[in-house]
C-alpha cells in the first residue's frame, strides 16, 4: 500500500528550513502532498507573504520531494484532504507541536524538528531594516539637495 504523507506551509521567501521539513517527511512515506497556504488564508492567519501564492506553490511544486502540491484554502480543509488522497501521516514543523492532535483519530500525526538559525520572519526584518535605512539616506540626500538649490537660487 502507498503511503501518503501530507503537509501545509505558507514556504513564503523559500528557504533551507522548508526544503529540510519537506525532504523528512517524503521520507516517511512513498509520496508527499504540501498544502500552500493561498494569500486570502495567510491573511486569516495574521501573515502576508512576499512572494505570491502562484509563484510559491510553483516553486513548492518543483521541488523533487514533493508529489503534489495543493491550495491550503481554510484550517477544516485537513480532514478533506486526509480522505480524499487516502492519507496515512500528516507531519508538520515543531513550531505546530500538539496543534494538529486531534487528526489522530484518522492518520498519525508528526512533528518535526525544526531547522535552526533560518526563517522567514527573520529574512523579512532584514530585509525591513535595509528598506528603512535606504529612505532615510536618501531623504538626507533629498534634504542636502534642496539646501543646495535654494543657496544656489
Ligand atoms: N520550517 C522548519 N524550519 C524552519 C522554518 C520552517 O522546519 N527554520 C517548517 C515549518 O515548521 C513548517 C514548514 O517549514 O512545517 C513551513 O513553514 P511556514 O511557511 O512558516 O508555514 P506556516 O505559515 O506555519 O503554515 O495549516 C498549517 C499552516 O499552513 C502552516
Amino acid at each position: 500500500m502507498t503511503k501518503t504523507v501530507l503537509t501545509y506551509g505558507t514556504f513564503d521567501l523559500f528557504h533551507i528550513g522548508h526544503l529540510n521539513v519537506l525532504k523528512r517527511l517524503r521520507a516517511l512515506g512513498d509520496r508527499l502532498i504540501v498544502g500552500v497556504s493561498t494569500d486570502e488564508f495567510n491573511a486569516v492567519k495574521g501573515k502576508r507573504p512576499i512572494v505570491p501564492f502562484e509563484q510559491r506553490i510553483e516553486i513548492v511544486r518543483s521541488i523533487k520531494y514533493v508529489d503534489i502540491a495543493i491550495p491550503e484554502e481554510r484550517w477544516s480543509q485537513k480532514r478533506e484532504d486526509i480522505e480524499k488522497y487516502d492519507v496515512q501521516i500528516f507531519g508538520i514543523g515543531e513550531d505546530w507541536k500538539g496543534k494538529f492532535d486531534e487528526l489522530e483519530d484518522k492518520v498519525e500525526v508528526v512533528y518535526l524538528p525544526r531547522t535552526s538559525g533560518i526563517s522567514t520572519t527573520e529574512m523579512k526584518r532584514v530585509l525591513s531594516a535595509f528598506d528603512e535605512r535606504h529612505v532615510e539616506e536618501l531623504k538626507r540626500t533629498l534634504d542636502s539637495l534642496s539646501q543646495i538649490v535654494k543657496e544656489l537660487s
